[in-house]
């Protein structure tokens, strides 16, 4: 995809960056998303598993669920995509990954600001003593875990629908989309909120909204650019563009 000189100036000149992600960054990794056309939203209904109530009446499958969720990612790697955002770390002083994804990819990547908005399916914590129990062993546990200190559940530490967002991350989140110059918003269908509330606050306060995604989304029309392609691609293809026009 050809990406004109006037936009790869104006992400040159930036002062502050964020990048906005959704599962669609993943996609390339081989992690499916929640929406798109083999989103596992299709099989599953969100409510049933996505849910304080559905663990609380059900802990085992959705444990179970999350469990199967974390041998795909665990045998996933990041992609070009996630990589090309930790060159941008490199280029520029301030990067912020702000994520909704809960798959640590943009970690293992080697991101070094992520600010994750859903939690990370790699944590957990018990609901009663909030006795934290991150990396339990995938094998370890086929039922939902029982905390060792209470006995209470120990759940997977991500935001379930109906759920508030860990105040302190959407706070810096908020406050770093409204610093930013280039906002990039990338593999997202952007209708999960507050997270996709996110871009806007970024373009409320000027920031340039360059959108990348393989099809067209709610927010398309908002961006000042809609980068039509696979993250994976677009991402590498505009570093090679700014490291040519810095003689990098
Ligand atoms: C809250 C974590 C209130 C867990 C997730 C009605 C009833 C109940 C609630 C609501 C309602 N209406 C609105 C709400 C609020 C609700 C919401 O927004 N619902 C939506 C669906 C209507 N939000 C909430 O419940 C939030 N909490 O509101 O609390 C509150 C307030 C005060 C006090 C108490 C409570 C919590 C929301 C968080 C839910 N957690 N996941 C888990 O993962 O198991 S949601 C889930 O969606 C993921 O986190 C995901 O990150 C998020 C967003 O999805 P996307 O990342 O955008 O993924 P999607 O598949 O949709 O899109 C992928 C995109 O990638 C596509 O556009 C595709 O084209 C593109 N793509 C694909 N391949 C590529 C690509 N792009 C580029 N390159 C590629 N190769
Ligand atoms: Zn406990």
């Amino acid at each position: 995809m050809f990406i004109n000189n006037s936009l790869i100036n104006k992400i040159i000149n930036a002062k502050e960056i964020v990048f906005f992600t959704g599962a669609g960054i993943s996609a390339e990794s081989g992690i499916p998303t929640f929406r798109g056309k083999d989103g596992i939203w299709n099989k599953l209904k969100p409510e049933e598993l996505a849910n304080f109530n559905a663990f609380l009446k059900n802990p085992d499958m959705v444990w179970e669920w999350y469990q199967y969720r974390r041998q795909i990612i665990e045998e996933k790697q990041p992609n070009a995509g996630h990589y090309a955002i930790v060159e941008f770390e490199n280029l520029f002083n301030n990067v912020t990954v702000i994520t909704q994804n809960v798959d640590n990819l943009h970690n293992r990547a080697g991101s070094k600001k992520v600010l994750e908005l859903h939690g990370n399916i790699e944590k957990n914590f018990c609901i009663k003593c909030k006795t934290r129990y991150d990396n339990l062993l995938i094998s370890e546990n086929k039922t939902a875990p029982k905390c060792k200190i209470c006995g209470g559940l120990v759940r997977p530490d991500v935001v379930w629908f109906g759920e508030m967002l860990p105040q302190d991350v959407f706070n810096n989140a908020e406050k770093m989309a409204m610093r930013s110059d280039v906002c990039f918003v990338i593999g997202t269908s952007a209708v999960v909120y507050p997270a996709a509330n996110i871009p806007i606050i970024a373009k409320q306060y000027g920031s340039l909204l360059i959108e990348i995604n393989i099809t067209n989304t709610e927010l398309s029309h908002y961006c000042d650019y809609s980068l039509i392609g696979n993250s994976g691609e677009i991402l590498p293809n505009i570093l090679n563009e700014i490291k040519k026009l810095k003689n990098i």
